[in-house]
Formats: C-alpha cells, structure tokens, sequence
C-alpha cells in the first residue's frame, strides 16, 4: 500500500498491523500527558486504516498510540514519510535502552509529511505514532482546527493512508516538479529539488524518459541544499487528455538517488468562459467524491477507488471534485491513467469570519495547500486548485484570507487555474481573485420545484454578468438531492429514488445543454458518505447518511445512475461549444 517513487533508494514499506492502544478521550489526556513508557499496547490495529471504522472502536473519538518496530541498517540519515494521519500526530522514536526521542508533530488529514530522523546508532527501534481524532466544536478547542464538528462528514481518525522508512544516504532528493511548457513539442521543465548531509561538490545527473537517456551531465551542487532546474523534449511525445490519456514514464538519478514519476504532457487555461485543454475547450462532466466508505473510513483501499474509477468512466463522467480535501494519491493515479479530471482542494467547509481571521486556521490551512501541491502537481489529472468549500466569502473580512490563499496557490503552481465553490453567488465578494467561477446550488431540493433549477441557473449567470463575472468559465459545482436507497413512494418525492432522478436530469441538461454559458458540472455526489455525528445534522440526514449519491456508500447504483449515464454520454459526444 505504498506510493514508492524510487527504485534506487531503499524504501520499507511499514504498512501492516501494528500494536494499538485506546488511550482514552478524557480531555486530561492528551498528547503531552503521555508517557510512551507506560503505554499498554493491549491491541492491533492495521496501517493504513481508520481506527474509529474498525467494529471495536467504531465512532470512538479519543487518543491512540500505534506502534511499530523500525530498523537502521546503518548511521546514514532516513525519512520517516507519512501519507495521512488524522488529524493531530506525534511521533517518538524509542531506543533499545528506552530513551525516547520526539520526530515531530503534524496538524490536518489528508496530506502528506515526513520527519527527518538522523544522528542515531543502527540497530532496532520502536516507532510510537500518538493520534488524536477529536474534534472541537469550535476554533479555540479544535485540537486541529482543520477538522471541525460541524462539517458535513464523518472525520475518520488514525494512520489513514501509508508510511514509509526512506534511507536518504549522503544526497538525496527532496521533490522533483515535472510542468509541461509545450504540449505540441513535447517540452516540459523539471525542478529538482536535492539536500545532503555532507554533499559532494557535484554528482552525476540522468533523466531517462521511457526508458531513454534524455539529458546526462555532472551538475555543481553548492551547499547542502538546492534547486535544479532543466527544459527538455520527450522522445515520442504524445499528449495526454481525457480521450487519450498517455503518460510517459521519467526517472531522474541524482548520485545514487532516484525519483521516478509518471507524467502527461498537458496544459490548462482558461479563455473566456472556456476551460482550454490542450488549447481545445473542455466540458466538465462530473461528481463531488469524498474519500470514504463505511467499512474504511477515509483509508478507501485500491480496490475500492478503481472501484469508484470505474463507476465514474461507466457513467461517461470526465471529471471529479475532490471534495472538500486532497484524494489520496493511489487515487489521483489511477484518474490519470483513467484519463479523468481532477479539482483538487484543500480541506475547509463552511469556514466562517472567525475562522478566516485566525491565524492558527490561515497557516494551517498554507501548510495543507502546500502539502497538496507536493503530492499532486505531477498529475496530468489535476486540473483545477481549490479552497474553502462554501466559506464566507461574501463578507468583506474574509477577503484577505482568499487574498493569502489563493496567493500561496498561484505562488505554488502558476500552471494551473483556481476556484472555490461559493454558495454566495449573489453577494459573493472573492470571485474576482479565481480563474474560474464555481457555484453550488440546490434548486428543487432545498427550496422550490424542479422548474426552478433552469430559473435558479439563469438568476446566477445575469447576476454574475452584472457584477462583471460573466466572461470567466462557470461551473456548477455543486446541485442535487437526497436519495435513501430503495426509497420510492406514491406521491412522495423527497427522498424517494425518482425525484433525485429527476433532480439529476434536470440539471445535467440545463447545464450541459447550454455549453456557451457553463464550463461544467459536478454532481454532489458521487456516493452516499456518512455525516458527521452531532445531532443537528444526523436529524437532517436519514440514516446518519448524506444520501445525495448517485451510487450509495457501498457503490451500489440507484435509479439516477442510469439517468446519469445516458446524460453524460448524450452530452459527452456534442461539441464543447455551440459554435
Ligand atoms: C453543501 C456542501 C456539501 C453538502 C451539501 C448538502 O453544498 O458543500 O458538502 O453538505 O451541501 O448535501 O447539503
């Protein structure tokens, strides 16, 4: 269950069981009460996976202690690199003799971090993960203030996606950012970013392109750290999109270390209200998918993501919203190789002033858009960058922090186009910052009949002409309904399978159907996912569940799923632009 990128270095997959222990959910206990020595490790727990989905812990909210046995070959400096962990992580290292050293701590689900760990004698260790799931009702209490209680999902807590131990040896590299500049002449540029302990003056540097040697040298390596950077062409070049997803494999030697990626030569921008793929306009046709399932939690397993991979390509969707938070790698990958698109967003959902204005919440939030740019630039996938589902972004003190947001985003990848969704489009105050408009509404479910949708959709363009948004790609990103699986009634509509149908249909042909004023939509959702437990919400959602999935939690189709089908391949084979 590992994402390796290297074949040079050694990398220990420590995806397994490992020893667990509840450590309780007494506010005393927390993270700093802890003495690793006095844990009773009285459990197993598998890595990856979400403790609080397993039957014993089931909806348990508390502090854990995972651990596992880690061994040094020799003295050389290593990478302890983690792919999720959910939401507030400490990790110790403990020696043969019991001395115990603190790696480092990490806030926020769903992205990707690793310790450095260096200066110890080889030999067998224990790794000690703490991870606290709990939530707080508000910013002051959070003990992560990414994962509130309010949101509109379960958050699954502990060691949710893979780890690995990375012997780094004396120069290694840190990232390697591979942005095509040229999708015709197949050039792309590729950024190395490298670091030692005692680096050499230089080192040999290959890049081999499909297994072809494109650029051989021995490069100057001043200091301990720094950036390489480097044009070329790729042999054969053919490009990548939705129809013909090609990816060319590239691995780069550095020394003796080696960082091996897929790309696809792609470029997006936007013109108009167009979305250009490939300089071609593109129509977005697509679902809202959270990564969960009832049995796993957030660790979703491969089978299960081809799972949703297939169901999205049988459904003629080209496109998926990562919503509200970056998609696991594994999953980002196959969406390449599926040929599918990808808005990928940092988490956030319903976030208010209070929020927007603090600023624990703001570099938190700079630290997940950071940590989704590493895992997911290199996908030819991931089109579209977004923040801050739904926030309040039509009050003007929540300006500046779209303002820093959205900034760190372009500073970070200036190759991609940037959104959020607004439910505010009448009054929203931000739009002007983003590439692409992105609304969510839910006409004949909220509020009003399936008449209203075309009106609803025609109220947001003449507003968003008026307030000069009109000549900017709008997407639908967000509209739908609540379906309770096998629920049909006489006369009844809420709830019922056929009215979600007819929500469905409804809306695909009001927004594919008028392709000079939408570049696309995302459903929500993809499939039913549970809610998260405050009582406010699990009133308001049958079952516990928000049931507004094409497919249920178990990918289990309903009635709009044929529905969908039909629509999207319909939609699908049109131009993208009436003229
Ligand atoms: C919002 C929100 C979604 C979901 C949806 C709903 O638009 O962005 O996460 O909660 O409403 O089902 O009501």
């Amino acid at each position: 269950m590992t994402l390796t990128r290297h074949a040079a270095r050694r990398v220990v997959d420590l995806a397994g069981l490992w020893d667990f222990a509840f450590l309780g959910d007494v506010a005393s206990q927390t993270l700093d009460a802890v003495d690793p020595a006095a844990i009773r490790f009285d459990d197993v727990m598998a890595v990856p996976a979400c403790f609080d989905a397993a039957p014993r812990y089931a909806g348990r909210r508390g502090l854990t202690a995972y651990r596992t046995k880690l061994t040094f070959p020799d003295a050389a400096p290593h990478r302890l690199v983690v792919d999720g962990a959910h939401h507030v992580a400490r990790f110790l290292l403990r020696d043969a003799a019991g001395k115990v050293t603190t790696l480092g701590e990490h806030h926020g689900g769903f992205t990707r971090f690793s310790f450095d760990i260096r200066d110890r004698d080889p030999g067998d260790y224990s790794l000690i993960a703490l991870i606290d799931n709990r939530l707080g009702a508000g910013l002051a209490d959070a003990p992560c203030p990414l994962h509130l209680d309010y949101f509109d999902w379960r958050h699954y807590g502990g060691l949710t996606r893979g780890v690995e131990l990375h012997r780094l040896g004396s120069l290694w590299l840190d990232d390697v950012r591979v942005t095509t500049t040229d999708w015709k002449a197949g050039r792309v540029r590729v950024a190395l970013r490298w670091a030692g302990d005692k680096t050499p003056a230089g080192a040999p540097l290959r890049i081999v392109v499909d297994g072809r040697t494109v650029l051989e040298e021995n490069v100057k390596l001043p200091g301990l750290s720094g950036v390489i950077e480097r044009e070329l062409t790729i042999p054969h070049a053919r490009p990548w999109s939705p129809d013909g997803p090609h990816l060319h494999q590239l691995a780069v030697h550095l020394g003796d270390d080696d960082w091996r990626l897929r790309i696809g030569l792609r470029q997006v921008r936007v013109d108009g209200r167009d979305i250009l793929l490939n300089d071609e306009p593109i129509k977005l046709r697509g679902f809202n998918r959270h990564e969960a399932h009832p049995h796993f939690g957030h660790a979703v397993p491969p089978a299960v993501q081809l799972a949703d991979v297939q169901i999205l390509k049988a459904m003629h969707a080209n496109f998926v919203r990562g919503s509200h938070y970056p998609q696991d790698e594994r999953f980002l990958d196959l969406c390449d190789q599926a040929g599918l698109l990808v808005w990928s967003e940092a988490i956030g959902w319903q976030q208010t002033v209070e929020h927007l204005t603090d600023e624990r919440f703001l570099r938190l939030q700079e630290q997940q858009i950071d940590e989704m740019l590493a895992a997911s630039a290199n996908h030819p996938s991931v089109i579209l960058w977004g923040i801050l589902n739904e926030s309040e972004s039509h009050k003007p003190e929540s300006r500046p922090a779209y303002e820093r947001l959205i900034g760190r985003l372009r500073a970070g990848d200036p190759s991609r186009p940037v959104t959020y969704a607004s439910n505010h489009p009448f009054d929203d105050r931000c739009l002007d910052l983003c590439d692409v408009v992105s609304v969510n509404t839910y006409p004949a479910w909220y509020w009003g009949t399936l008449a209203d949708i075309g009106k609803e959709l025609d109220r947001v363009v003449a507003h968003l002409g008026k307030v000069g948004m009109g000549e900017r790609p709008l997407i639908i990103a967000e509209i739908g309904g609540g379906a309770v699986p096998g629920c049909r009634e006489w006369g009844i509509d809420r709830w019922g399978e056929p009215y979600q149908a007819e929500i469905v249909a409804e809306s695909i042909r009001q927004i594919l159907g008028r392709p000079d004023t939408f570049a696309g939509i995302a459903i929500w959702q993809f499939c039913d996912v549970v809610t998260a437990e405050m009582s406010r919400r699990v009133l308001a959602r049958p079952r516990g569940f928000n049931n507004k999935g094409i497919v249920d939690e178990y990918r289990r189709p309903k009635q709009a799923f044929a529905v969908v089908c039909q629509l999207f391949e319909q939609f699908g084979a049109l131009p993208a632009r009436s003229s």
